[in-house]
């Protein structure tokens, strides 16, 4: 297998995190934010939507989306809940993962770790930003202050996935992580799993 794989993004990092967790190996594609790789891969027809990750199977058959490979990867482990509303619960944070945490979460790194992004960075929006991360950030503190995992009693691929981008969010972001102390003791859980890789690593 091959992954198509921003070394700076979080939708990259959390299928590089699942395979060492997994212990499984693939040959990673770096395609960095605005280089001529990532330009390259998407000429060549490697990108189906246009982003990165893809993950591109011996047989060649290309799938996008981060947390679809962390479906097809995590199939059959201990990470996908073999109980189907479980299973159901899972999905409802890796889509609320995408369509509500990382436009916010992600995005306010963004706009301050990327130089080219810097410009959109106005104070406006990133006042804006902060107000709503720290209110996604609240709703997973408000399952994290009683609970190990945000499913059920063990680790999940929705752990994985919103591990991605909330790890950074202080780093990065520049959220107040302090107000959150069950998300952060759930962060250290994670970075503390046999297997481990961070983003840089
Ligand atoms: N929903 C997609 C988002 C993918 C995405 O936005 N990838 C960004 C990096 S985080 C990308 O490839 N950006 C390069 C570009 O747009 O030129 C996923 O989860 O995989």
């Amino acid at each position: 297998m091959k992954l198509y794989s921003m070394p700076s993004s979080g939708n990259s990092y959390k299928v590089r995190l699942l395979m060492a967790l997994l212990g499984r190996e693939c040959q990673i594609v770096d395609v960095e934010d605005s280089s001529v790789a990532l330009a390259e891969a998407r000429a060549e027809g490697r990108l189906p939507f246009g982003k990165a990750p893809v993950l591109e199977l011996d047989d060649g058959r290309l799938l996008p989306e981060s947390n679809a490979i962390l479906m097809w990867l995590g199939e059959g482990s201990a990470l996908v809940p073999c109980d189907a509303f479980t299973r159901a619960e899972m999905l409802a944070w890796m889509f609320w993962e995408q369509n509500q945490h990382e436009g916010v979460v992600a995005v306010r790194g963004a706009l301050q770790f990327y130089p080219a992004r810097r410009a959109l960075a106005t104070p406006e929006r990133l006042a804006e930003l902060l107000e709503r991360g720290h209110a996604l950030l609240q709703i997973m503190e408000d399952r994290l202050a009683r609970h190990d995992w945000l499913v059920g009693e063990s680790l999940t691929l929705a752990d994985l996935t919103l591990y991605a981008y909330t790890h950074t969010a202080g780093s990065r972001g520049g959220f107040e992580m302090q107000r959150f102390p069950g998300v952060n003791r759930w962060l250290g859980r994670i970075a503390a799993l046999p297997g481990y890789k961070g983003l840089d690593g």
